[in-house]
């Protein structure tokens, strides 16, 4: 569809403005949310990633790309909201320390809040001691690590160690993604579950819930 591919060429280019309009007529031709998302948003930061391996650009046209993709994000953002009925299974996220993309944690935050999830984002850079403070203050269901970088992806056993260290490890299920992150590194750091995109992960949240409620329910 010609409007999508546009909107993917919009975020390339990094042109906020006529992002933003394209994206508010493609809702207006009742295009979803999800399609728009997945067909343009993801699919334009995708191309700009090949781009910026290949040295063809650079961090700023990168920057300006993102926030592009940001605004493109605000305007989905209550269309992909909205579902009631699981606002009391919370779920904190954030992106290790180390790391400062953030693009994908707030998509799949999104996506999971989509769905009545009451997601609390941490933020980026996050080292172990914010997040299991977050697990003590904030009692999650689910704490959710995001990485991009080989570099720091080997930071989120750092994460789910600290937890243990804690006493806290039993109280909440760990789940990781992002970009090098793969189900054999979750399983080696014995992470709770690995998503390798923002819908896999809505998946893997609701079936750990869902063995959580019928753990309960057979606990009486
Ligand atoms: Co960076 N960067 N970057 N960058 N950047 C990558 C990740 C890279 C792959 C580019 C490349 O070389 N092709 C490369 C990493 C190589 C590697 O280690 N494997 C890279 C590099 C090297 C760097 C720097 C080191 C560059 C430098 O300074 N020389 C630097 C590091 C800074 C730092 O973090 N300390 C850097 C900086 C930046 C910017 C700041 C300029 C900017 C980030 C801005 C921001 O996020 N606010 C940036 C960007 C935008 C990218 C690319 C182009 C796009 C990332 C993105 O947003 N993708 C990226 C290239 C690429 O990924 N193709 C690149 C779109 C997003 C929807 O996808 O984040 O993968 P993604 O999220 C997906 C899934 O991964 C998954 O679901 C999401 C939605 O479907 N997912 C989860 C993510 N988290 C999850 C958590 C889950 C479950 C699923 O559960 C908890």
């Amino acid at each position: 569809m010609r409007i999508l591919s546009d909107i993917a060429v919009c975020l390339e280019r990094g042109d906020s403005v006529a992002l933003k309009e394209l994206v508010k007529a493609a809702l207006s031709q009742d295009i979803s949310a999800d399609r728009i998302l997945n067909e343009s948003l993801i699919k334009g930061m995708d191309a700009l990633g090949q781009k910026f391996k290949k040295n063809e650009i650079f961090i700023p046209e990168v920057l300006i790309a993102t926030r592009a993709m940001k605004a493109g994000l605000d305007i989905l953002h209550p269309f992909l909201s909205g579902k009631k009925g699981r606002s009391d299974i919370k779920i904190v996220m954030g992106t290790v320390k180390g790391d400062l993309h953030d693009i994908g944690k707030k998509i799949v935050g999104m996506v999971l809040e989509h769905e009545g999830y009451r997601v609390i984002d941490i933020g980026v850079d996050v080292p172990k001691e914010r997040y299991v403070a977050a697990i003590k203050k904030e009692r999650p269901d689910i704490l959710g690590l995001s990485a991009l970088l080989t570099t720091t992806m080997i930071y989120m056993n750092e994460v789910i160690e600290a937890a243990e260290k804690a006493g806290l490890r039993k109280r909440v299920k760990i789940i990781i993604g992002g970009g090098p992150v793969t189900s054999s590194f979750a399983y080696s750091i014995k992470a709770d579950g690995y998503a390798p995109d923002a819908f896999s992960a809505l998946d893997l949240v609701n079936k750990l819930i869902e063995k959580k409620r019928s753990r309960n329910a057979l606990a009486g």
